[in-house]
């Protein structure tokens, strides 16, 4: 089976954010070859309660894991990271989102790829096409068009690429 790049968005505002992170990249080696992870980014909360600051990262990885089961990983990498869910959007060690498989179009319950939100944040968008600047939806718009619309929410690079170690 051939493999596909999968896009991942990592974020944490809780706990030594920085070290979940580290710890989130080291496990996605067990879902494929990690190919490229974007600087990290420290980024103003977005929605639900008043909660502190994120670090967020994307991870490109090269995947012959289908979608269901990636993203399977993906929750078990959060459970690890000793994640509880007590409310949307509330504060969390550890959030892996599946934002991008290959060019695979899917809704289904538990599983939405493109990850719906993905056009929204410049916490995904920034980082994203900072490692895959051709990045596209499955409709063949590009991610880049989405930049105006999220320039207002605030995110700066807190450290560059190298952060999690050599990929
Ligand atoms: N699910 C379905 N499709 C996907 C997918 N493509 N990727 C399901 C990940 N999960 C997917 O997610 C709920 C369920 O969605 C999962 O069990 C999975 O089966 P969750 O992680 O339990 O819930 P959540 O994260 O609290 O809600 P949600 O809607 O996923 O939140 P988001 O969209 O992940 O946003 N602000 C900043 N600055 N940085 C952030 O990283 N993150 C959030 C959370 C809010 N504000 C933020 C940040
Ligand atoms: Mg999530």
């Amino acid at each position: 089976m051939a493999a596909e790049e999968a896009a991942v968005g990592l974020g944490s505002n809780l706990g030594d954010r920085e070290a979940h992170l580290r710890a989130a990249v080291a496990g996605l080696a067990g879902l494929g070859d990690v190919v490229a992870v974007s600087s990290l980014y420290e980024t103003a909360p977005l929605g639900g309660v008043p909660q502190a600051p994120y670090l967020n990262a994307v991870a490109v990885v090269a995947t012959v894991l289908p979608a269901r089961a990636f993203l399977d990983g993906l929750l078990e990498l959060e459970r690890a990271a000793g994640r509880e869910r007590r409310e949307r959007w509330g504060p969390r060690t550890l959030d892996c989102d599946l934002l991008l498989h290959g060019d695979a179009a899917i809704d289904e319950p538990g599983l939405r790829v493109p990850h719906p939100r993905l056009t929204e944040r410049r916490f995904v968008l920034e980082p994203l096409v900072e490692v895959c600047p051709g990045a596209r939806l499955p409709d063949g718009t590009l991610l880049h068009a989405f930049f105006p619309a999220v320039a207002d929410q605030q995110v700066h690079v807190y450290a560059g690429p190298g952060w999690a170690g050599p990929v």
